[in-house]
């Protein structure tokens, strides 16, 4: 098709049935993205069908509230991290804990818990592990009162909230640091999420022919007064999908060597008589002094 002629109906689409100012910026990215579709379709001669099966999936993939997994699964979600990681580079910014997505099954409001915290219920079946560090701030020293936001999937892969046979919470607390800026919690084993079967996502992938399993994680938000929010996961190590991640989120710094503790006095302190899990991770937060796109993303979250 004439480049011409589809730069000569973006204008006439610009200009038809205005009536009051508009949104620069809305204006400038939809000319934009429309052109770019417009391209793509004549360069790949997209046919009818496929654009109206094309329109017909995102509108599915909303209705599935699924748009918020499909960006993960595409990359789309870990390209902002590239991005941002590439903008605090030219800003100056050296060090700190590497981040990487946030992902779509955060819920805000979770229970808060000074300095240690149990993440689940006593009813979710699981290994015990326990975890604990110390956040650190920009100036190396340990950041007392941090808060420390954790969310992880149950054995089965599945997230409370999104998954209603969990109680309310389960897997989810906001850790507050103490004095020395330690956090220290307890919880089960998490197992790599999955794309619900028959799902948008799903489909997507399967046509792609790929898999849509993320290895065995733990989120985290750290923030802490005067520096950047940190959004983060750490890998259970040795999972089978740990370089095979279908949302891209795994990162080299990000998977803890993980020990086995099966001291017969501390298994005890835990009510237990199996051997536990054993996670030390710390956290190294940047300065908000920087010039660089602000790490506390607004976007719409879900909220019990
Ligand atoms: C998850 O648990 C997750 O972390 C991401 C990024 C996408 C889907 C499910
Ligand atoms: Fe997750």
């Amino acid at each position: 098709m004439d480049k011409k002629a589809i730069a000569a109906l973006l204008d006439r689409i610009e200009t038809t049935g205005v009536v009051g100012p508009a949104n620069a910026r809305v204006k400038t990215i939809t000319r934009r993205l429309l052109g770019d579709l417009m391209l793509a379709i004549d360069e790949l001669d997209i046919s009818s069908e496929e654009f109206w099966q094309g329109l017909n999936f995102f509108a599915e993939a909303g209705r599935n509230n699924e748009m918020g997994l499909i960006a993960p699964g595409v990359g789309l979600e870990h390209f902002l991290d590239l991005r941002l990681d590439e903008a605090e580079a030219k800003a100056g910014l050296k060090g700190g804990t590497p981040r990487t997505i946030e992902g779509p099954l955060y819920v805000a409001g979770a229970p808060v818990c000074q300095g240690e915290a149990r993440l689940d219920d006593g009813k979710t079946a699981g290994e015990l592990v326990v975890m604990s560090g110390t956040v650190y701030g920009a100036d190396g020293k340990p950041a007392a009162g941090a808060q420390v936001e954790v969310w992880h999937a149950d054995s089965h892969g599945n997230y409370s909230y999104f998954d209603s046979t969990q109680s309310a919470f389960n897997l989810r607390r906001t850790i507050i640091t103490d004095e020395q800026g330690r956090y220290k919690f307890r919880s089960i084993m998490p197992l790599g999420y999955s794309a619900p079967a028959g799902g948008s996502t799903d489909k997507l992938l399967k046509m792609l022919g790929r898999h849509g399993t993320r290895p065995a994680h733990i989120h985290f938000f750290v923030t802490a007064e005067g520096h950047r929010k940190l959004t983060t996961q750490i890998n259970i190590e040795n999972d089978p999908h740990l370089w095979d991640d279908f949302a891209f989120g795994t990162r080299d710094g990000l998977i803890p060597p993980i020990q086995t503790n099966s001291d017969p006095a501390s298994m005890a302190a835990l009510g237990t008589d199996k051997p536990f899990h054993e996670i030390t991770f710390d956290f190294n937060l940047n300065t908000a002094e920087v010039k660089a796109p602000e790490t506390d993303i607004a976007r719409l979250r879900a909220a019990a």
